[in-house]
């Protein structure tokens, strides 16, 4: 597989001669400053692309074009953004820029709880916690029928955390959720001068009506509007499974399971219809066995993240290391470095560890907790190839 890296574009404080020095070979990045719904022009993919090769890289993977919220709901306004969306997959393809990842999650993309959960060697790791998420459902978002997701046990946690929750983790949560995790990844989902709750909440009533079947239904849609040209174009589209694989604030996520995944790519049965193998999302179900979901995909999968989780009896879930966890990552490699040794994989995710801490880094993209995780799969990478030749 190719080793790419998740990079943020000329403002990141990471920058591309560091990444030489560290062995990846591809970037994996997106025109973070245009908003969902406009056509990236071919000049403003070129200049960019002109900067990544000048450095000696390849523009391996676009991470993502974000899909504006009104196709994903069905808004008037649809086919026009759909077209927006089509014509960018044809500069991209122009440009030689042909392997393109995008999600499907209603209003929000990835969900955590806590950005900085201290583990006992002392690096910290990212983690969804179910009450603090219940308690953001149901005592901040005061989301009608919101209960209904949380059993007994979990509602009479979550009024305990009621009683003795301060203000300003009351106001951290919020921050988290709505704006830290979103906003490096999928634009501003607020806007200015908004209260972030109100405008939380005025999003999801878009989807009012949207169930599971409808949400496929308008998927299916975009799907055969873009498939059609990202074919003639040699563009081949990845989703991204839903991050994590289930519901929550009562929207439908249609990217979660092995039969969603089956449903998407028949769905439209082209090759250019296809999945990005997030490990780390999949493996944070416990309805998912991602070993056996890798070889089912594999020949389906444009791009890879690596990246695992730990799942806890109570519903949490912690990023773990990428030696550990549900997500396999030693299967999902070996599977990949068979059957599509080719395809381009980043490590997802890092912990922040050393002084990662001090240097503001997105949620997840730390520098030397990233380069340490790609030093062991750079490791189980070798020692499969190797085994291999045997
Ligand atoms: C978070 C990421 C996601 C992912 C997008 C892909 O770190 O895994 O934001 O990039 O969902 O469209």
């Amino acid at each position: 597989m190719q080793k790419t890296w998740r990079w943020f574009g000329k403002n990141d404080p990471i920058t591309l001669p560091m990444l030489k020095q560290i062995g990846v070979e591809g970037i994996v990045t997106s025109l973070y400053h245009i908003q969902p719904g406009k056509v990236w022009s071919k000049e403003e993919i070129s200049d960019l692309n002109e900067f990544i090769n000048t450095h000696g890289f390849t523009w391996s993977v676009v991470e993502s074009v974000p899909v504006a919220e009104s196709i994903k709901f069905g808004g008037e306004d649809r086919d026009e953004l759909i077209e927006n969306f089509r014509q960018t997959i044809v500069n991209l393809g122009n440009l030689g820029i042909t392997t393109v990842c995008y999600n499907f999650m209603p209003v929000i993309d990835w969900i955590r709880t806590d950005l900085n959960r201290v583990l006992p060697d002392g690096t910290s790791t990212l983690y969804f916690d179910k009450i603090k998420f219940g308690y953001f459902d149901l005592k901040i978002l005061k989301r009608e029928g919101a209960e209904k997701d949380f059993t007994t046990d979990e509602l009479s946690k979550i009024e305990e955390l009621d009683k003795t929750i301060t203000q300003q983790e009351i106001d951290e949560l919020v921050y988290t959720i709505i704006i830290k995790t979103q906003g490096f990844i999928n634009r501003d989902i607020v806007g200015e001068n908004q209260d972030p709750v109100d405008a939380f909440n005025t999003l999801l009533r878009l989807y009012q009506g949207v169930d599971k079947n409808q949400l496929r239904e308008n998927l299916k849609y975009f799907l055969q509007k873009i498939i059609p040209t990202a074919e003639k174009y040699g563009v081949k589209l990845c989703i991204h499974p839903d991050d994590p694989p289930f519901q929550a604030f009562g929207l439908p996520r249609i990217v979660s399971s092995e039969e969603d995944i089956e449903w998407i790519l028949s769905a439209v049965n082209s090759p250019n219809n296809g999945l990005t193998f997030c490990a780390g999302s999949l493996s944070a179900g416990i309805h998912n066995d991602v070993t056996k979901m890798a070889e089912k995909f594999v020949k389906r999968t444009h791009f890879v993240h690596l990246r695992s989780t730990e799942v806890f009896d109570n519903g949490d879930f912690m990023e773990s290391s990428h030696l550990e966890g549900r997500g396999k990552l030693i299967d999902v490699i070996r599977i990949f470095e068979k059957e599509n040794p080719t395809i381009p994989m980043r490590v997802d995710h890092g912990k922040l560890m050393l002084d990662d801490g001090e240097k503001n880094y997105n949620p997840g993209y730390s520098f030397l907790g990233r380069m340490f995780a790609l030093a062991q799969v750079k490791g189980m990478m070798a020692v499969i190839k190797n085994s291999f030749e045997q």
